[in-house]
């Protein structure tokens, strides 16, 4: 989760996470790049009197600095589109969890198993220990299975919601009448954080998410005690 003076990406949870925290570094040091070039630029046009006689154009400067950006803009697309389609696919899952959006809590369904359904509200500040997170923790846990592939179906029962994991790289909205579809795998056990992140009326802020990554035992453990 994020904590006081995180100011970049919070740590991948997920490989898919991993890639998208390393291209974000990529771009930002080509951001870089062209920010100083732009400012030296911009220095010397300032400090200099641009003034001659006799040079009137500068065909291969003119043509240097309209094709560079185009091929700055390639090494920014394709690992962007590398990204975009390894997150848009479901690799041969071995769970699925389907999450609905209520005013205002989630609801959570184990679909490959029979009677494994809760609900996930958010536990209230006067029902706050110690160790729990304000705003961020909730009664139930989503329990998931570290390092397996994990299919999620999001949809929702009233308005718009999304559900969404910043360390697992997962953002996905959910819509009344519709299942959205998205997949992820979890590569360290711990609890992770997410909250809705689509404005669904007054109490939009109290519903977060919370996942329970745990060994694949322990969820089987998990799974036999909830569904008795
Ligand atoms: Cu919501």
């Amino acid at each position: 989760m994020t904590t006081w003076l995180n100011m970049s990406l919070q740590d991948g949870a997920s490989p898919i996470m991993e890639q998208l925290v390393f291209f974000h570094d990529h771009v930002l040091m080509i951001m870089l790049m062209i920010t100083t070039t732009v400012s030296y630029m911009m220095i010397t046009l300032i400090r200099n009197k641009q003034t001659s006689r006799f040079m009137l154009e500068g065909q291969m400067i003119e043509t240097t600095w309209t094709i560079a950006p185009a091929i700055i803009l390639v090494f920014i697309a394709m690992p962007s589109l590398r990204l975009l389609y390894l997150m848009d696919e479901v690799h041969n899952p071995s769970l699925t969890l389907k999450a609905v959006g209520h005013q205002w809590y989630w609801s959570y369904e184990y679909s490959d198993f029979t009677k494994l359904e809760f609900d996930s509200y958010m536990i209230p500040q006067e029902e706050q220990q110690e160790s729990t997170f304000r705003l961020l923790d909730t009664d139930n846990r989503i329990v998931l299975p570290m390092n397996s592939p994990i299919r999620m179906i999001v949809t929702a029962a009233d308005v718009l919601h999304s559900w969404t994991i910043p360390s697992l790289g997962v953002k996905t909205d959910a819509t009344p009448g519709r299942l959205n579809q998205t997949s992820f795998s979890i590569s360290r056990p711990g609890i992770l954080y997410g909250q809705c992140s689509e404005i669904c009326g007054a109490n939009h802020w109290f519903m977060p998410i919370t996942i329970e990554s745990v060994p694949a035992k322990y969820f089987i453990n998990w799974v036999s005690k909830m569904s008795e």
